[in-house]
């Protein structure tokens, strides 16, 4: 029987665990990114391991999210950062160089290595033919000491593509096809592999895009063969040398096939406030559009940034409209000055951003009050934007453009004849923003800069004999990170004070909870379906710990988020029954009594005792022998300390 792509590089990498459908497998990791908002904390678990020197073939550690620097907090930080790359044998991308999934792709990815980043869109390196997967800053602190990654051995789903793109139809578009499709949900536990003839008519970039944007679907990641095409991209960026052919064998089998015809899609846009909430923008209507938003680490390539200047080339951006445009790195930005494509930008009125994550993470240009603002990000969740009341729609770089000119949603297809940009042959290479590491013999001498806003991992203890507490939260389905510990200009700096980020934990749903948690001094949250969807941080599993959280029950967890909630030492709890959720509220006092012996007995089955309403409830408490010494032990920390003892 022949291999899935998925299947043959995890299996060139496999070193714990089988192959077995639904088990968790460890792998080798070649390279980690770490990007400054979770890097920090990284880097401060990776210190408290105490490895010398990074294990990896290539770690780079980038600085992309907090670069506003309204105090002194980020400024410290990627000094911190800075510091500890260079003395731990890690890559340094300074601030300005671009967003870590843009730079990764074009200056350090390989086909056929895995990858692991403190980012939930690392996939974007599937583009290239890595295995790239989204993980836990502890996660990737553990990957550069040398240790193994786990992942549950996923569901590899077959991604049928046939046809070509019509003109000023856009691999955005592509994805969000594939989100209408599957939902936010409907990836987890999946790997998206993408085969057929239609992949050859889809270039690096679009590639990337797509399997950036896999994210969004809850999957463990998606990948694109290694060929021809990758061959050309990486020739292009001077680094031919690393290619390798990669593809799945003509028999391989897959557990799902989805067939996508390329020449039937429409450019289409994720409606407020969630990425499956796609329609045609013909479906959408007549929409008035108050900002736009171009860039992200989804659509800022080389070719997205000179689609949109052609399209704005010798016009001006509707009076009504705010155009901010961020190139998605510094080699983007720099060719793209060279050859005048910047220029047609300003001349229409756009406002040049730097080249970092920007307004996709809430880090400037919130949209005014009750804005409509298209964006060619990835995400929409509820106040990510800045504001609780803008309504984003996630679109292509063409929708975009043709968007801000006419102040409506506008479909591209009404511009007239779309010009062929190609991948340049030769990009334009000059790395000095990228700070190589010391060498062995001076990185004793290498002296880490702390700055007053770093404090030190929130405490931890062994998993105790009963929890009994209350419920200080219960939420509904689809909870993501951004509601846990919201992002934006004025939250983002504190990622690594968890104390004062903590004050921020799920004030989106309900602005009492962390003075609530923290006075009950323990408790649990009740949740519903996909619990923790959307990004890696784990600050939404560390803000909680400080908070006293002690389990977090609810329908169905997201992968990410109920990985790091493991790590942090926190019981990941299911409802054996989904309708049980309705026998449960918050304020009520629970018992689950034994949880430490049941747990070390590998008893999945529990039971929590609503003391409240007199109900037991039962729910499942799965962790493998791995995770269940996790928990033990109070955390991954904890359990990775012992072991290095
Ligand atoms: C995001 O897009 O939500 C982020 C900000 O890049 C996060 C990481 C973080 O919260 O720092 C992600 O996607 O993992
Ligand atoms: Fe940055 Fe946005 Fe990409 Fe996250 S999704 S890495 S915030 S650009």
């Amino acid at each position: 029987m022949g291999l899935t792509l998925t299947e043959k590089i995890l299996k060139a990498h496999l070193v714990d665990g089988e192959f077995v459908k639904g088990q968790e497998i460890g792998i080798r990791i070649d390279q980690t990114l770490t990007q400054d908002a979770t890097g920090t904390m990284a880097y401060l678990e990776y210190e408290a391991m105490g490895v010398p020197r990074v294990k990896t073939e290539r770690s780079v550690a980038y600085i992309d999210h907090n670069t506003l620097q309204s105090g002194f907090e980020n400024a410290d930080d990627h000094r911190f950062i800075g510091s500890v790359a260079k003395k731990h044998g890690i890559y340094f991308s300074r601030p300005g160089n671009g967003i870590c999934h843009q730079v990764h792709l074009e200056r350090f990815g390989v086909p056929g290595k895995t990858l692991i980043g403190s980012d939930s869109h690392t996939p974007t390196g599937g583009g290239i033919g890595m295995i790239a997967i989204g993980a836990g800053g502890l996660d990737v602190a553990v990957a550069m000491g040398g240790g193994a990654y786990y992942i549950t051995y996923p569901q590899i789903v077959k991604v049928n593509l046939t046809g070509k793109l019509s003109p000023w139809v856009s691999a955005k578009d592509v994805i969000l096809q594939v989100l209408r499709i599957m939902s936010v949900k409907g990836g987890v536990g999946k790997v998206i592999e993408y085969c057929g003839e239609g992949v050859k008519t889809l270039s690096v970039p679009e590639r990337a895009t797509i399997t950036n944007m896999g994210a969004e679907l809850g999957a463990t990641t998606s990948i694109f063969p290694s060929d021809e095409i990758t061959l050309s991209f990486l020739k292009a960026q001077d680094r031919a040398d690393v290619w390798q052919e990669l593809k799945a064998d003509d028999d391989a089998v897959y557990d799902e096939v989805i067939d996508i015809d390329l020449s039937e899609l429409v450019p289409q846009a994720a409606c407020p406030h969630s990425p499956d909430n796609v329609k045609t923008c013909d479906e959408i209507g007549k929409l008035k559009v108050d900002q736009v938003c171009i860039g992200s680490c989804t659509n800022s390539s080389y070719v997205d940034m000179m689609k949109v200047a052609h399209i704005l080339k010798g016009k001006t951006v509707d009076p009504s409209v705010s155009l901010a445009i961020a190139p998605g790195s510094k080699q983007v930005l720099n060719m793209i000055a060279q050859n005048g494509a910047l220029a047609d930008m300003i001349d229409a009125g756009a406002r040049i951003l730097e080249s970092a994550c920007g307004p996709c993470i809430g880090m400037g240009q919130a949209p005014n009050s009750g804005g409509v603002s298209l964006r060619t990000f990835n995400r929409n969740f509820l106040g990510r934007s800045g504001t609780k009341d803008g309504q984003i729609y996630l679109v292509s770089p063409e929708t975009a453009a043709a968007s801000a000119l006419t102040g409506y949603l506008t479909d591209p297809r009404t511009l007239g004849e779309m010009p062929e940009i190609k991948v340049p042959e030769q990009f334009m290479i000059n790395d000095n923003m990228v700070v190589e590491p010391a060498p062995v013999e001076e990185m004793d001498s290498v002296e880490v800069l702390r700055g007053p806003n770093i404090k030190p991992y929130p405490e931890t203890a062994p998993l105790v004999e009963d929890i009994e507490c209350q419920v200080s939260l219960k939420v509904g389905d689809n909870i993501t990170t951004d509601h846990i510990m919201p992002a934006g200009a004025k939250i983002l700096p504190l990622r690594s004070n968890i104390p004062a980020i903590s004050q921020h934990c799920f004030t989106v749903c309900d602005e009492d909870f962390p003075r609530r948690a923290k006075n009950m001094g323990a408790s649990i949250i009740v949740g519903g379906s996909n619990y923790g969807q959307g990004s890696s941080r784990e600050h939404a599993a560390l803000a909680p710990l400080y908070l006293g959280i002690k389990a977090v029950l609810v329908k169905s967890f997201a992968r990410i988020h109920r990985a790091n909630l493991i790590n942090a030492g926190i019981l990941p709890l299911t409802f054996v029954n989904e309708a049980d959720y309705d026998k449960i509220e918050q304020g009520d006092e629970i018992a689950i009594k034994n949880v430490r012996a049941d747990v070390a007995a590998d008893k999945t089955e529990l039971t929590v005792i609503n003391k409240t309403k007199n109900v037991e409830i039962p729910v499942l408490c799965e962790l493998t022998g791995r995770t269940k010494e996790i928990m033990l032990a109070g955390g991954l920390l904890d359990y990775t300390r012992e072991k290095l003892k």
